[in-house]
């Protein structure tokens, strides 16, 4: 596995050839997103859900993408540190990554890497990333379920909804509920949960669990709400959202080829003939544009 997540992160050319291999073997693991701003308790949080998933006798993956920068190795060491306890259980399989800088994002690495997880028959593989730009959006695009976490005075109500945050998840956590503030924390989101939920009964609802993930209290309900979203999915919403994630892998993929293709013209003569063209007013930049595309994507 180790391996293979080596060839999704270089983008190897072999990656064809493994993907084809593992395809029929992807779809049975269960991707649940874990969210929040720096330092709100992720990594701790998914080393509690592990021990948790562990014992009901589950085979877990972990992937811990930084998408902020391809350099982030201290807060990659960090996370090794606090899943530390796992590392020897060999039903357990942690992989942290740094997502390919500018280009990939988290779009382009992380559902390949899943699927490598996936198809090793892992039942459920935690997801984790860090909550800045658009990075909640993608992990929601990408997870089956997602869940966000917040801290006491980290965030309002409010804060959240104005941050989008509410819109992207599926369970709310206040982690650090050891810490001054977390009645308030969990009444303002409860509220604000309320007001975005609609009409239909039948619809899910977004619970807000307290946790204190360095003692595992409220680990076991995260564990029940994470599940019962699962169950409200159901097969048809589970497939809606593997749908969307392919979708995005395939997106991903074939942007990633356009911009190599068209990358590699600096310096080439068609190119060059075509900024001539341009600067003597033969052509307009539109124009040589859409020749530029029609060139790389037929040849
Ligand atoms: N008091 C308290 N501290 C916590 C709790 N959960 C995590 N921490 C501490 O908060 C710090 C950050 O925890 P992490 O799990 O690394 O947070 P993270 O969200 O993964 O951080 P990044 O990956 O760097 O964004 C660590 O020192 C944890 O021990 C909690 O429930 N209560
Ligand atoms: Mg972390």
């Amino acid at each position: 596995m180790a391996r293979l997540i080596s060839l999704v992160e270089d983008a190897h050319p072999s990656l064809r050839e493994v993907m084809a291999l593992i395809a029929p073997d992807a779809g049975r693991a269960h991707v649940v997103g874990l969210t929040g701003a720096p330092g709100v308790g992720k990594s701790t949080t998914t080393n509690a859900l592990v021990t948790a998933y562990r014992a009901a006798g589950l085979r877990v993956g972990v992937l811990a993408v930084d998408p902020s920068s391809p350099f982030s190795g201290g807060a990659l060491l960090g996370d090794r540190i606090r899943m530390s306890e796992h590392a020897a259980d060999p039903e357990v399989f942690i992989r942290s990554m740094a997502s390919r800088g500018h280009l990939g994002g988290l779009s382009w690495a992380a559902p390949q890497a899943l699927r490598v997880l996936d198809a090793a028959g892992c039942d459920v593989v935690l997801l984790e990333t860090v909550g800045v730009g658009q990075s909640e959006v993608e992990v929601a695009g990408t997870a089956d379920t997602t869940v966000v976490l917040l801290a006491p005075g980290m965030g309002d109500g409010i804060q959240a909804a104005k941050a989008g945050i509410l819109e992207v998840a599926d369970v709310l956590v206040v982690n650090k509920a050891d810490r001054e503030g977390a009645d308030r924390t969990v009444r303002d989101l409860r509220h604000a949960a309320s007001l975005t939920a609609g009409a239909d009964p039948r619809a899910w609802r977004v619970p807000v669990v307290r946790t204190v993930a360095t003692d595992g209290t409220g680990t076991d309900e995260l564990v029940e709400a994470v599940a019962a979203h699962r169950a409200s999915l159901g097969a048809e919403g589970l497939r809606g959202r593997r749908v969307r994630r392919a979708a995005r892998e395939i997106e991903g993929l074939a942007l990633d080829q356009l911009r190599a293709r068209v990358g590699g013209l600096h310096g080439d003569a068609r190119l060059e003939a075509l900024a001539d063209d341009v600067v003597a007013g033969r052509t307009d930049p539109y124009a040589a544009a859409d020749g530029l595309v029609a060139s790389v994507t037929t040849g």
